[in-house]
């Protein structure tokens, strides 16, 4: 048997500042920049990964809304083909959390049901015992909305980004191929 190859289109979405653009930046480049805003001017990116027991290599396209995210019309155009969607909150404000409801009808009746992940992000700015947002609350809702995972994340230190990409990339390959 040759070797196939899947590509996914992957949108990042949730309120603005919660860290999508520096989630990006720190899952291709391993770094963190402070004010990736500026460094990231087109829309979007591509990886190829490697998953085991998957003889194919995958292409992601990852796309990011790069500053327009206050543009609701521009966000409907950009989820039209994504096979998957990284819907993701600041652990640090309860705000961005509460409205990820929203995030999800937009998507869905914009593109219907497609594999999704629970991200929380900046895991390096909570004190783990005065948590605004309890981890069960996190679990409870990653439940909720059928996401393959919750994954915790800090786009400063890198812990749990690879994540992301990895076990999206495992719920698509579940769902699209066989
Ligand atoms: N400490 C910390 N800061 C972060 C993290 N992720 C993003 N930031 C900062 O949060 C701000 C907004 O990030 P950005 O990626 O532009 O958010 P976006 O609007 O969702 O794309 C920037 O100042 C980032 O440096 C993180 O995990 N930890
Ligand atoms: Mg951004």
């Amino acid at each position: 048997m040759g070797i196939k190859s899947a590509f996914y289109k992957i949108c990042i979405v949730g309120d603005f500042g919660v860290g999508k653009s520096t989630l990006l930046h720190q899952y291709l480049e391993r770094r963190f920049i402070s004010n990736v805003q500026s460094t990231i001017g087109s829309n979007f990116f591509v990886k190829h990964l490697k998953i085991p027991n998957v003889k194919s290599m995958v292409t992601l396209q990852i796309w990011d809304l790069a500053g327009q995210d206050h543009f609701k019309w521009v966000r409907q155009a950009f989820y039209k083909g994504a096979k998957g969607i990284a819907f993701v909150f600041d652990l640090s404000r309860k705000e961005t959390f509460e409205h990820l409801a929203s995030w999800i009808e937009e998507v869905e009746n914009t593109i219907g049901i497609v594999p999704r992940i629970l991200v929380g992000n900046k895991l390096d700015l909570i004190n783990p015992d005065e948590r605004t947002i309890p981890e069960q609350d996190c679990l409870t809702y990653k439940q909720k909305i059928k996401a393959c995972s919750y994954e915790e994340t800090s786009a400063k230190s890198g812990t749990g980004v690879e994540k992301i990409f990895y076990n999206l990339t495992r719920e698509m390959n579940k769902k699209f191929r066989n």
